[in-house]
């Protein structure tokens, strides 16, 4: 939770700074989200970006909106800011002259859409143009350096913001690291990424940031180096066995036959 982690003494705990805002493509002040539950919008698909769709909003955290698509099942289900590009009000692909497609994975004939689009539609309630915000200007260059903290979307687990740090920047792109996790929600994306927020993002607002994890990096190898050093390890087992041979046996144990479950991630 936001209010158990406390950003001010992180950053002098690790002696780091924080990436200035100017370098996020994140309004200073961010919007109001007025969605509501239930509100239906039109959103591009994002398994096929060129489809505008019918989507619900199903859940809201901050200012982001938990979507999903109609027609399509709810183990796709994606986030969006209130002022992202991706999503639009009801009625804006018709007046744009386009046509609302169904989501990939439409469970119904396609010669059903039309219909489909009117029932889902009548009676239902429309989220008002005024709700949608302008997405804010691409910052002009990439500023960010190695070693600045940061708030950032975890890629797989999309409902989590996160602790981060910038590891690597390259041309237009940033190499994100999650804090306290061993490496497998890192990920690389372009400086101006919407997925990633300035230090006090969550708590402006009132998004859950997910405290640090405590897995260290190297934490594997520190304990298979500990399992390098058999002595404690045989002379506890020449204790409780009697015969000498076997104690012999369990010294010599190589480390690499030595199973060791490290919390997965
Ligand atoms: N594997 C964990 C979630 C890990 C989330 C890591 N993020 C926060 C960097 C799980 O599925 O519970």
């Amino acid at each position: 939770q936001s209010d158990d982690f406390d950003w001010d003494m992180y950053l002098k705990k690790t002696g780091s700074i924080s990436a200035p805002s100017e370098c996020f493509r994140q309004s200073k002040v961010p919007p109001a989200n007025d969605f509501k539950i239930g509100m239906k919008l039109e959103a591009h698909d994002p398994r096929n970006i060129t489809s505008i769709c019918i989507a619900t909003v199903v859940g809201i955290s901050g200012v982001r909106l938990r979507l999903r698509l109609d027609g399509s099942d709810n183990s796709n289900d994606f986030w969006k800011l209130v002022d992202s590009s991706d999503i639009q009000p009801v009625g804006t692909c018709e007046k744009e002259g386009n046509l609302l497609q169904p989501p990939l994975g439409y469970q119904m004939s396609v010669s059903s859409w039309p219909v489909f689009v009117l029932r889902i539609l009548s009676g239902s309630e429309l989220a008002p143009a005024t709700f949608f915000k302008k997405e804010p200007p691409r910052p002009p260059v990439n500023n960010f350096k190695v070693g600045m903290k940061l708030e950032a979307t975890d890629r797989k687990n999309p409902y989590f913001i996160c602790p981060a740090t910038v590891g690597d920047v390259k041309r237009d792109e940033v190499y994100i690291t999650f804090d306290g996790w061993s490496g497998a929600f890192d990920y690389w994306c372009k400086y101006d990424s919407r997925e990633i927020f300035p230090v006090g993002w969550c708590c402006l607002t009132g998004d859950v940031l997910q405290p640090p994890g405590n897995k260290v990096r190297g934490r594997k190898k520190q304990i298979q180096k500990l399992l390098h050093i058999p002595v404690p390890i045989a002379k506890n087992i020449e204790k409780i066995e009697s015969s000498p041979s076997d104690a012999t046996q369990h010294s010599m144990q190589s480390p690499q036959e030595t199973a060791v479950i490290l919390p997965t991630q």
